[in-house]
């Protein structure tokens, strides 16, 4: 009986309409589960992903009610599922090929990239995809063959308006439960997937077209004229040489480890009488270091993703929401990958244990002209090995060694860490029990020293691999904290902890707090503390000069800290400024209020040449951060060309067969290889020793390398057992 009425109900045009609905619901589900990693990891968000097919579906679809002829009706209702379930295909599709989503830009790129893809997209195909057509067909088989009716009743607007009601309800849900469990999902993308693991394919296919659209217009607004104004406000910023570093260390390799989340603070500072991070400490005041005492983050939201834009092209990160996420698929950069390329034929690497999508660094990477990016997959993703976003750090230096050594030299690279991330959590087997932390009321407050220790532990391993291996003789080291990991919403609980006073805590402290490490180690370096204020934007000219490159003709807004003109100064992304002298607060702080920058006292009577100094500092800083905006916001580095920098060819790269390419290299050059592998005549993985407790008993080789790096298999497989390792 129940059977006779579903079946009736199925022959009335509602109840097609619904039909249609739960089946493409269906095979959204399954698609999500069984091609997507999307790491869904608590019942909430698995509730969410459900029903982020749902609203669009029925807006879709609601669309073929209208019609009031009924084949029309039926019509077009199964043109929208057949679109769609066609959307979804592509990009599952898609995914087993790059483990990412489609982009608008992707789209309209399609012919590059289609040759490729069109070799594969046969292999590609796996039996399960059926299921996702398998409804339609026989849904228009038993059309066809009239088992089912349609339905010849005539609807008007109300019951086809109330569809499309109830599917934008489920729609607006969707958008609001999506942003409780995510806050400013849309506002601050880091991840496509993120998007679609809340909103769904459809969703997120509008809001990526949306999002594409408002580039382009910009970018249409803009033109060569704007391009002038910029570098005329950058050539302020080119400082003379100082004949004594500039080029002190051509030739060399260059290493940049950025420390997550490590603040200024933690050096030197002892808990329960131990030094958290002793290692960092010893690096701080080595005789072949130069360590900056007041070294200043700049990042806005795109945190990470900020710090790393700034190292590399010299230019701010924009001011609402990540440049790499926002703009990096579609920019023109002049990055330090490619300018090092031509000027001294580096290969450029980044080694970082997250997947490849975050903050789209596998789009960003190829657009700085990075040769290799070794993500997640390319390291262990055992569950013991992982923590939080990606390969603990000992276990990320460790595993790296195998492809570092068959790098060709010099090389430029970036090893970005993870384990000392928010919420600082650790496994009790990589506490180190002879360190005591905190035990304060704030838990992230007594586990951020924990990790920052851990930290600490695995760049000494790292650096004690680099003396024994030799690379230390030849290697410039860069090491930096990228931001924050306290917020200033825990500073007051810091503050006894670090000597200062809960009660008197103020605006200016913290500013102070946003103080970051920065250091410069080369074994021909004269060790010294600087002590003069910088900032992230200061590193590109900085190290470019060291290595002998002008950057005279490249648009970057910082300057090198070795000039002997340099005029310590620098502007946060929330407007504040820093000088020697003053800290100005800007921003969401009390706006205008001015501190002395030494003694933390707050300036009330201003003198006038105080007055002068800073109206004059903000006036540059705020134009600073304009000119730059200006320029990254309208994509203006398309309009310029410096002479000695070849544009890059982002086509060329490939970072799903690294591996492959370094030893096709290396078998090409023969003797004349330049790589660590070639000249020590064999792996130096066996010189690398950590304590890292993973690795104690266990008996296959980590250093070995696994088979689907080695045979070029990265895919699908490796990705979808990794699936826990997402926030
Ligand atoms: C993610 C890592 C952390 O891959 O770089 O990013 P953050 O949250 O610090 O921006
Ligand atoms: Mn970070």
């Amino acid at each position: 009986m129940q059977k006779k009425r579903l079946i009736n109900f199925i022959q009335t045009r509602t109840g097609f309409f619904i039909l249609l609905v739960s089946l493409f619901t269906l095979k959204y589900i399954f698609a999500a589960y069984h091609d997507f990693n999307l790491g869904i990891n608590d019942p909430y968000q698995h509730f969410i992903m459900w029903l982020s097919p749902i609203g669009t579906a029925t807006l879709l679809f609601s669309i073929g009610f209208y019609f009031p002829k009924p084949l029309v009706s039926y019509g077009v209702m199964l043109l929208m599922d057949f679109a769609n379930t066609g959307l979804l295909f592509a990009n599952v599709l898609y995914y087993r090929q790059f483990s990412d989503f489609i982009t608008v830009k992707t789209i309209a790129n399609a012919g590059k990239v289609a040759p490729g893809l069109g070799k594969s997209a046969v292999a590609l195909l796996q039996p399960s995809d059926l299921l996702l057509w398998l409804d339609l067909i026989i849904i228009l088989i038993l059309l066809c063959s009239h088992k089912l009716q349609v339905d010849q009743h005539s609807y008007g607007l109300l019951t086809p308006f109330a569809a499309s009601t109830v599917g934008v309800l489920i729609l607006v849900t969707n958008i609001f439960l999506a942003e409780t469990s995510r806050p400013r999902l849309l506002g601050t993308t880091f991840d496509r997937s993120y998007v679609v693991k809340y909103l769904g394919i459809d969703t997120y296919t509008v809001y990526d077209a949306v999002k594409n659209e408002q580039t382009e217009q910009t970018n249409r607004n803009a033109n060569a004229a704007d391009l002038n104004k910029v570098l005329t406000f950058t050539k302020q910023s080119k400082l003379p040489i100082n004949s004594q570093y500039f080029g002190k260390e051509k030739g060399k390799n260059v290493i940049v480890i950025h420390l997550e989340s490590f603040q200024q603070f933690l050096i030197n500072l002892k808990i329960n009488g131990k030094p958290v991070t002793p290692f960092l400490n010893s690096l701080y005041n080595n005789q072949h270091t130069i360590s900056f005492a007041n070294f200043y983050h700049q990042v806005g939201v795109g945190r990470t993703s900020d710090a790393e834009n700034m190292l590399e092209t010299g230019t701010y990160g924009i001011s609402d929401g990540s440049l790499f996420t926002s703009l990096g698929s579609s920019n023109v950069f002049q990055a330090a990958p490619q300018i090092l390329h031509e000027n001294g034929n580096y290969t450029s690497a980044v080694f970082h244990g997250n997947a490849s999508t975050f903050w789209n660094r596998d789009d960003v990477y190829k657009n700085m002209g990075y040769n290799y990016f070794f993500d997640q997959k390319y390291f262990s993703n055992a569950k013991s090995d992982t923590l939080g976003y990606g390969i603990k750090d000992k276990l990320m230096f460790d595993e790296s060694i195998k492809y570092l050594e068959r790098m060709q030299q010099p090389f430029y690279s970036k090893f970005i860490t993870l384990t000392n991330h928010t919420p600082f959590d650790m496994d009790k087997e990589d506490l180190d029990p002879a360190f005591q932390t905190t035990d304060t009321s704030d838990k992230s407050i007594n586990n951020y020293f924990e990790t920052a220790h851990y930290l600490d532990q695995a760049v000494k391993e790292f650096f004690d691999y680099l003396t024994k291996s030799g690379l230390i003789k030849n290697t410039m080291v860069i090491i930096y904290g990228d931001h924050y990991g306290l917020s200033n919403s825990e500073n007051q609980t810091l503050a006894p902890i670090i000597g200062e006073s809960a009660d008197t805590w103020n605006s200016y402290n913290d500013v102070q707090m946003q103080r970051v490490p920065f250091m410069i180690h080369a074994p021909n370096l004269k060790g010294q503390i600087k002590k003069e204020v910088a900032g992230e934007i200061d590193v590109l000219p900085t190290l470019l000069h060291l290595l002998g490159i002008s950057n005279q003709n490249y648009i970057q807004f910082g300057s090198d800290l070795f000039s002997k003109q340099y005029q310590p100064w620098l502007v946060f992304r929330n407007g504040t400024v820093v000088s020697q002298k003053y800290v100005i607060i800007g921003g969401k702080g009390k706006k205008g209020d001015v501190y002395d920058r030494k003694t933390g006292k707050q300036i009330i009577n201003f003198t006038k040449q105080e007055k002068i100094e800073i109206n004059a500092l903000a006036k540059k800083a705020k134009k600073s951060l304009k000119y730059s905006d200006l320029l990254n916001n309208h994509n203006l580095l398309r309009f310029y060309t410096p002479v000695g920098f070849k544009p890059v060819n982002p086509e060329q790269f490939d970072y799903l067969t690294n591996y492959q390419q370094m030893e096709d290299i290396i078998t090409k050059l023969k003797t004349n290889s330049t790589a660590l592998i070639s000249r020590h005549h064999g792996t130096t993985t066996k010189l690398y020793k950590t304590d890292a407790p993973q690795l104690k008993n266990r008996s296959d080789d980590i250093t070995k390398i696994p088979a689907d790096v080695k045979n070029n298999q990265l895919s699908q497989q490796k990705k979808a057992k990794n699936k826990d390792s997402k926030k």
